[in-house]
């Protein structure tokens, strides 16, 4: 239990058992039936219970975040390893024994609330921090870059992104016309968007992506020296993203993919966690960080060029009480910041710490949205700032204004900004260190593994596919050009639209650390789901050995049948189902399984369905015996374990099934299956 759990903890208002009583505490009578002028009679206005209980369900609703609206959030705490007091004063990166506190929310950007988990969308990953000198707000994203290099373009950008404006379509998704005609038109996009039509927009869960703050910030220690850093969010758990085919049918079938995925696996005590990375830049380094100006959060700075430092561990481990009261009514606000951690004139940041404040007053409703118990630090609160709407304390004494000659509120021993020297005349221009907008999209698309590289075109293909005016996919592909002649000429082949003709030479750099590849294989099986597809005539001994091993290792097993109840086992024992397969799929799961049974399931549609369908979308496969029959029938191709080290198929089960198989989930996927001719 962290202190912050403590203190929520004295808030916390059972719905629980008792007396009913109204929001004034007077005990209701009866709660089934209004007050009536007889039992077929009008209603009275008098019935103030009736009342109340409407005007509180009427106003249930707030605004819903302008963006990031749909998320999921989960308590925990930070530990730093070593004290970091050669770069900052901040205190809860300096004590090794602080176990500070944390709130994190993650969420999708374009959707409203009530959207789906899996859209092709860049993903929110903020952090507030309940340190002992006040609160720290993380605000990043799973991406490094940002779309804009100014503020002033963001709701811009948010207008065409959103469901455009007269019809309200279409929700989350970026592939309409008014999307791609502003960023074809602003192209400083160009390196976040293929970010975007990545894999990192289908983050398998919350707790298999990166983080990062975006922008340079700037630690300061006590001698008031500063260096710049940039904040990385590494999962334990590796890092890893659906297919875009995968992530559409999951939106049907469980809309609420990640979100359960994260509430569950905290349930179930796996405590997802992330390592904190920092890479430091020494102020004298600004200037030779090649083409990178370290104010521009649309580059990245390689890690080639600056390596991470690991500093520390963020771990998730309660789910909130209350979904409103805690992740829908916490407010991050980047400009929450601690002694220690500065900003730096990055002009998005700027833009940025005016903007989380002012949202606050229409979302929450006042200005007293910091006393709510998600948003309340844990140090006291002293100051002259009072009244409003929902104030929620009772100030005492009179002395409200300062200087005054009675109370002992005085400022000093606090944040002290960085004393930056800043001089210029006043103009609105951007900085010529900002104007190259393609290299860094270039050294991400050099970086990608050759299955990577077909995701990002599949990708390209699909959202301009959907955009109606030719006019902007030409504009598109004259970017791509730009980036990289030969994904311009693969996605232009996809979209109607005329190859274009070599303009530029790639420069040929990469960065290892962009690619989701090797990032893949730091994976583990833990929490990973294994749907078993049994028949009657199933082998009892064998699917407990599978299933046990699975377990052991951490891996969920779900057995499935034609129908739910049970199945007869091969000893002619009834054996029970987890569920039947109609009321699942295979995009729910991590890898299928089909042991040998006396029923033949290839002859069932949906078994057939599962594993083709799971097939296609590089998942790990495994049967043996009978259950042959059902890859078969599903057109798999029952190669060798050298070809497809995720095809695990043998004559009949041997206890290196399981191992092979639990390999082969803890490596994900493998995305290099020729799946062209698969017809799920
Ligand atoms: Fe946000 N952003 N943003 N953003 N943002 C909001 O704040 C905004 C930007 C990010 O789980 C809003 O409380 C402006 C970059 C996350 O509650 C709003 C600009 C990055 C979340 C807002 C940006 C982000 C938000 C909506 C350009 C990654 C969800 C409600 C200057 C580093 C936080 C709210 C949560 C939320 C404005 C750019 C990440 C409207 C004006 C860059 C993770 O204030």
């Amino acid at each position: 239990m962290t202190s912050k759990d403590r203190q929520i903890a004295a808030s916390r208002r059972p719905f629980g058992d008792g007396a009913l009583t109204t929001d004034q505490g007077i005990p209701v009578d009866d709660t089934d039936n209004s007050l009536r002028a007889g039992a077929r009679g009008p209603t009275l206005l008098e019935d103030f219970h009736l009342r109340e209980k409407l005007m509180r369900f009427d106003h249930e609703r707030i605004p819903e975040r302008v963006v990031h609206a749909r998320g999921a959030g989960a308590h925990g705490y930070f530990q730093v390893y070593e004290p970091l007091d050669d770069y900052t004063t901040a205190d809860f990166l300096t004590d090794p024994d602080a176990r500070t506190p944390v709130f994190v929310r993650f969420s999708t950007v374009q959707g409203s609330r009530g959207s789906t988990d899996t859209p092709r969308d860049v993903r929110g990953f903020a952090v507030k921090f309940y340190t002992r000198q006040g609160n720290f707000d993380l605000v990043g994203n799973n991406m490094p870059v940002f779309f804009i290099q100014d503020g002033i373009k963001f709701p811009d950008l948010v207008h065409a992104l959103k469901p455009e404006p007269h019809h309200e379509m279409p929700q989350a998704a970026s592939a309409h016309d008014a999307f791609w005609d502003f960023v074809t038109l602003q192209p400083e996009t160009m390196h976040h968007l293929i970010w975007l039509m990545s894999d990192r927009a289908l983050p398998r869960s919350y707790r298999m992506m990166q983080g990062f703050g975006v922008h340079t910030f700037r630690l300061v220690d006590r001698r008031g020296h500063g260096t710049f850093v940039k904040f990385h969010w590494t999962p334990a758990l590796g890092t890893h993203s659906l297919v875009f085919d995968e992530a559409q049918l999951i939106s049907g079938r469980d809309p609420d993919f990640n979100r359960r995925d994260l509430w569950e696996a905290i349930e179930a005590g796996e405590n997802p966690s992330w390592e904190l990375g920092l890479q430091l830049i020494p102020q004298e380094r600004v200037f030779d960080l090649e083409d990178v100006d370290i104010l521009d959060p649309t580059k990245l700075i390689p890690e080639e060029v600056v390596p991470i430092t690991p500093v520390g561990r963020l771990t998730l481990d309660r789910n909130p009480d209350n979904f409103f009261a805690e992740t829908e009514q916490v407010a991050f606000c980047v400009g929450n910041t601690v002694p220690g951690i500065d900003f730096t004139d990055d002009p998005l940041l700027q833009a940025r710490l005016f903007s989380y404040l002012d949202t606050q007053l229409t979302r929450l409703g006042g200005p007293n949205f910091a006393q709510l118990p998600i948003n309340r630090p844990l140090t006291p609160v002293r100051n002259h700032q009072q009244d409003g709407l929902h104030q929620d304390v009772v100030p005492t004494g009179r002395a409200n204004y300062s200087p005054n000659s009675t109370a002992a509120l005085h400022p000093g021993g606090g944040f002290v900004t960085y004393p930056e020297r800043v001089e210029g005349p006043k103009e609105r221009k951007r900085s010529e260190t900002f104007a190259e907008h393609y290299w860094q999209a270039t050294l991400f698309w050099n970086s990608m593994a050759p299955w990577e590289q077909e995701h990002i075109i599949a990708a390209y293909r699909f959202e301009l596919g959907k955009v109606t005016q030719m006019a902007i996919r030409v504009r598109a592909v004259e970017h791509l050009n730009r980036i990289d002649h030969d994904l311009a000429v693969s996605v232009a082949r996809g979209i109607g639209v005329e190859e274009p003709v070599k303009s530029a030479d790639n420069h040929g750099r990469r960065s290892e650390a962009l690619s989701q590849a090797p990032r893949d294989g730091a994976g583990s099986p833990r929490t990973r789901r294994v749907a078993v597809l049994l028949a009657d005539g199933a082998d009892a001994r064998v699917v407990a050995l599978l299933r046990d091993e699975c377990t052991a290792a951490g891996a969920t097993v779900d057995l499935l049948a034609v129908v739910d109840g049970t199945v007869t086992t091969s000893d002619g024992v009834p054996m029970e189902v987890d569920r039947a397969m109609s009321t699942t799929a295979s995009v729910l799961y991590d890898a299928v399984v089909v042991p040998s049974a006396r029923a033949d399931l290839s002859a069932d549609g949906v078994a057939v369905h599962f594993a083709a369908e799971a097939y296609k979308h590089g998942k790990p496969v495994g049967a043996f015996g009978t259950g042959l029959g059902v890859l078969q029938r599903a057109q798999i191709p029952l190669t060798t374990a050298d070809a497809d080290p995720a095809l695990i198929v043998e004559d009949e089960f041997t206890p290196g099934f399981p191992r092979t198989l639990l390999t082969a989930l803890a490596a994900h996927r493998n995305f290099d299956r020729d799946v062209a001719g698969i017809p799920a």
